[in-house]
């Protein structure tokens, strides 16, 4: 499955490869102890791309179960051969930041953030400047996956950015491939492993790890269940963190929604 570019119409075909992104994917092929002679030996940009690569291979393990919403969304082309090394480009990155939003928007208690909008909606800006076959940069990258990390850091998904600005052999001009851009936008809000109602990530947070309450359960015992506390973004092992009439609002809009 490829990553659609849909601002094209069109995904971007195996065939498209071209030799130095071969040579970045048999670098990957390379087992750590080949290459560490070569790190050592290698000029501060050339480490770089390497750990890049690395990230790219890695992302591709990550990805065996990717998110569901890549597929529900328009994100990936099952038409398409994957080809995760390919050079990502503009069209793909905006495509699937949109997606992102889309799902924040959907299944992300108090959606997703201005600063996502905002990005999203610099998409759109018709000008001469703009390119969407152009290549991306790990600057463009990180520019725009930034907000989504921003705001999956304040509701608990994740604590940190999947980057380092503090690495000194970061090159933010170096190319990015498809495999790390699918990795940079791999978050999954509704994965349910044990089908209680409560995204893993949620229930990990919450409660330290996956099946220690149900969605309809009260650890608290506010008389607010974990399913609505959830959605109203209250903390459900804190009785205070609650107001009733909330609650009875999202027990509405929960009740509506599954009828
Ligand atoms: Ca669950
Ligand atoms: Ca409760």
């Amino acid at each position: 499955m490829a990553v659609r570019d849909t601002f094209h119409g069109r995904a971007v075909p195996f065939s498209s490869q071209r030799a130095d992104e071969k040579q970045t994917s048999d670098l990957i092929i390379m087992s750590f102890k080949s290459i560490l002679p070569l790190l050592l030996k290698a000029t501060l940009r050339q480490r770089w791309l390497w750990v890049l690569s690395v990230m790219g291979g890695c992302s591709l393990a990550l990805l065996a179960d990717p998110p569901s919403w890549w597929s529900a969304r328009g994100v990936i082309d099952a038409g398409q051969t994957t080809n995760d090394y390919a050079a990502a480009n503009v069209g793909q990155l905006k495509n699937i930041a949109t997606k992102a939003r889309d799902e924040m928007e959907a299944n992300l208690p108090g959606g997703s953030s201005t600063d996502i909008q905002t990005l999203i909606s610099s998409f759109s800006a018709t000008g001469g400047g703009r390119n969407d076959f152009a290549a991306v940069n790990v600057g463009q990258a990180k520019t725009s996956a930034k907000p989504f990390y921003d705001r999956l850091i304040a509701v608990g998904y994740t604590t940190s950015y999947p980057w380092s600005d503090t690495d000194p052999a970061r090159d933010d001009f170096a190319q990015v491939n498809v495999g790390q851009i699918k990795n940079l936008f791999s978050f999954d809000l509704i994965k349910d492993s044990n089908s209680n109602g409560l995204p893993d990530w949620w229930e990990t947070l919450k409660f330290g790890a996956l099946g220690v309450f149900g969605g309809s359960d009260d650890p608290d015992s506010d008389g607010v269940t974990n399913l609505e506390e959830y959605w109203l973004r209250t903390n459900p092992n804190q009785a205070a963190d609650t107001s009733s009439a909330a609650a009875a609002s999202v027990r509405l809009v929960l009740h509506t929604e599954l009828n």
